[in-house]
């Protein structure tokens, strides 16, 4: 028996917002775990400490599975983000726990490696295509297998995923949400030609992918797609809104490219009917958002037998944390596909301190007991929350639009 004593939120921002749970037990040992809700986070922070820690005081850390079924139906409202992001923090820190005292590192406990190491993409953005071309390279030349192209769009002040920074995307900013105008048709005319230079540029031995971040209809989206086969990407990502999970049927009747949704589903459920009827081919639901571990291995199952592959959500808002409970996943699913690894700023590197490591395009989490990341408790005091959303987007009529 390890019995939790106490757990705390610790909220910092080293150059973005993080919230980590840390849980406490009488083994004297600890486990954290990751609880960032980008543009939300204190939504998740409030859910854990107002509701969630007093019900885990004294009970056995060891018990990961009954803890995860008595936060997920004892709490009656069931599901989404803010909800599901606070039972994986819980999640994280308890699998991170069952690892030290267990003195392995949870790919181990979950079965072992299945692989030598998690295949990741990087993110190249540029305001145009030759930046961003230039910036693929940059990728290419530190061995990464995998790289994500997004450009400005021609005639757009703002895209998703240009940054105008190197190597970091940080989009929520401001006390208020920016708001940036869209053109389907724009972007639609732009796209192909991002691929089509992209590949005469980089050539073939490298897996490109986009992400379309929710802002086609599912009749555009199967038109890029088309549009988009002779470039074979790796993936076009979230083609179009997935709450109608039926709508993937119509991107799939008109196009061969492979389709990655999920990044912001929060269960099994959000993803059932695009699994079983093979409407994707890769499922990127988060550890963080996704109900922890636990909850992500089950999504991953399901999915193994529709031969649909993970490709785990990876963005900078998600803290090392969750890439090293991503990694330890990542390194024992059968039906791994990809990682995404936007890499965070050094000084949230410094916050936390982690095992993982990326070499040749490959990450692996480390043999370190647990999920192989700390958090610096001292240094995090020093980081004060500042209240950021992410942007909203509008067409250029003004019509409320995804982001
Ligand atoms: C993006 C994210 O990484 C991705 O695929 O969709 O950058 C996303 O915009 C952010 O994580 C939102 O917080
Ligand atoms: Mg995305």
């Amino acid at each position: 028996m390890a019995r939790i004593t106490s757990a705390r939120v610790i909220v910092t921002c080293p150059g973005r917002n993080f919230v980590t749970l840390k849980i406490e037990t009488d083994e004297g040992v600890y486990g954290i775990g990751d609880a960032t809700l980008n543009g939300r986070e204190l939504a998740v922070a409030s859910y854990l400490e107002d509701h969630v820690i007093p019900c885990l005081i004294g009970r056995d850390a060891h018990r990961i599975e009954d803890i995860w079924q008595y936060l997920y139906k004892g709490a009656y409202w069931r599901r989404g983000p803010v909800t599901m992001s606070a039972i994986a923090a819980v999640d994280m820190a308890l699998w991170d726990i069952k690892g030290k005292l267990a003195g392995l590192p949870v790919y181990q406990l979950l079965g072992g490696a299945a692989r030598e190491g998690c295949m990741v993409y990087g993110h190249a953005n540029g305001s145009d295509i030759a930046e961003t071309i230039e910036r693929a390279h940059e990728y290419l030349e530190q061995g990464y297998k995998a790289v994500r192209l997004q450009s400005g769009v021609p005639g757009l002040a703002a895209t998703y995923g240009v940054s105008g920074e190197r190597f970091y995307y940080e989009p929520a900013k401001g006390s208020l949400p920016d708001e940036t105008l869209w053109s389907t048709s724009k972007y639609m005319r732009h796209v192909p030609e991002l691929f089509a230079r992209g590949r005469d540029a980089l050539g073939w031995d490298i897996h490109l992918l986009h992400d379309v971040h929710h802002r086609l209809t599912p009749i555009e989206a199967g038109r890029l797609g088309k549009d988009l086969e002779p470039y074979r990407l790796f993936w076009l990502e979230d083609a179009t809104p997935a709450e109608n999970q039926a709508g993937f049927r119509l991107i799939r009747q008109h196009t061969t490219t492979p389709l990655a949704v999920g990044e912001i589903f929060s269960s099994v459920w959000d993803a059932k009917q695009l699994i079983e009827e093979q409407l994707i081919d890769y499922i990127r639901a988060t550890v963080v958002h996704a109900g922890g571990i636990t909850h992500l291995r089950r999504i991953a199952a399901l999915a193994d037998l529709y031969q649909v592959r993970t490709g785990c959500h990876g963005a900078t808002d998600l803290s090392p944390v969750s890439m090293a409970a991503a990694l330890n996943f990542g390194l024992s699913v059968p039906n791994f596909g990809i990682q995404e690894y936007m890499r965070h700023t050094a000084e949230t590197d410094e916050v936390f301190p982690h095992a993982y490591s990326l070499s040749n395009g490959l990450m692996h989490p480390g043999d370190k007991p647990g999920l192989g990341v700390d958090i610096d408790e001292a240094l995090a005091a020093k980081y004060e929350y500042k209240r950021a959303y992410l942007p909203v987007n509008r067409l250029e009529d003004g019509t409320m639009w995804s982001w």
